[in-house]
């Protein structure tokens, strides 16, 4: 709410990024939309709406400098639209859902082109790039794969961090997404003990992750706690290129808050996509396959 405070009373010195929570599917699930319906009343339902809107509203990434930053990171390149109607009896379609071996890193011109005013980023069809901006992790492997953990997005390796860099003449590739629950089942990239970790370092640049919720996940059914700390990066003008980090703690003891989610059932706090339930609710989408 501060930030968006922020945003309406500078709107042009204030830029804030959209994140895969700020979905249809992710305020049901984490109780955004309940907590709106309970302190808004009678109003709940429109506030919450208005909400999305300007969830939908928000940018996928930012090019500041020398530096790129998403919530999730990098994306795939999607095939072009033909320019001819395909040729075959009326009512076929051509349902685009390309091969694992065909996938390849996209450029920022097809970033600039992808429709990003979408509730929930689709995870097949042809619009991809939001999901993968929103929902894609680093990995230490090469290459691209689909992030199945999530089931949605990719997770890609030090060498799509180099190329990147390289074609763009970046240093730094800025992303989030992960905190210290979601990193302690990935063995072989850093924990979120200190707010941030330094992923790739490659020929031409970084690949930071940056997790600013300290003592996180807010909610937990267990007593064991991460006790991580939250950090937030400066950056200076012109290039951007040299983060400045700074580490936090939360303040204790915690303010007593409701949760407005039964997060006992939920395992994770950044669970990966129920496609299943998600199926019901994305108007007109075809049934996913698993
Ligand atoms: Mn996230």
């Amino acid at each position: 709410m501060i930030l968006w405070a922020w945003k309406v009373f500078m709107p042009h010195r204030i830029f804030l990024l959209r994140g895969n929570h700020e979905s249809k599917y992710c305020t049901s699930v984490y109780g955004f939309e309940q907590e709106v319906m309970a302190k808004y009343g009678s109003q709940g339902q429109h506030v919450y709406r208005k909400c999305l809107m300007c969830f939908e509203g928000l940018p996928l990434a930012s090019l500041a400098g020398r530096v790129y930053t998403a919530h999730g990171g990098l994306f795939r390149s999607v095939p072009a639209s033909p320019s001819k109607k395909p040729k075959g009896k009326k009512g076929r379609k051509n349902i685009v859902n390309p091969e694992v071996n065909s996938l390849s890193l996209g450029s920022l011109e097809e970033l600039l082109k992808a429709r990003r005013s979408v509730l929930d980023p689709p995870w097949e069809g042809k619009n991809l790039i939001p999901g993968d901006v929103l929902w894609s992790d680093p990995s230490m492997k090469p290459g691209l794969s689909p992030n199945k953990e999530r089931g949605i997005g990719l997770l890609w390796g030090p060498d799509c961090t180099e190329a990147f860099l390289k074609k763009y003449d970046l240093k730094l590739i800025i992303r989030s997404h992960e905190g210290p629950d979601a990193r302690e089942k990935r063995s072989n990239l850093g924990g979120m003990k200190e707010g941030y970790t330094i992923d790739h370092e490659v020929e031409s640049g970084k690949l930071i992750t940056i997790f600013s919720a300290p003592d996180y996940p807010q909610f937990q059914a267990t007593e064991e706690r991460y006790n991580n700390k939250g950090a937030y990066i400066v950056l200076k003008p012109p290039k951007f290129d040299i983060p400045v980090f700074h580490s936090f703690e939360a303040i204790t003891p915690r303010p007593k808050v409701n949760a407005y989610y039964s997060y006992e059932d939920v395992l994770d706090s950044d669970e990966e996509l129920d496609l299943a339930s998600m199926a019901t609710d994305t108007g007109g989408q075809p049934s996913p396959s698993v």
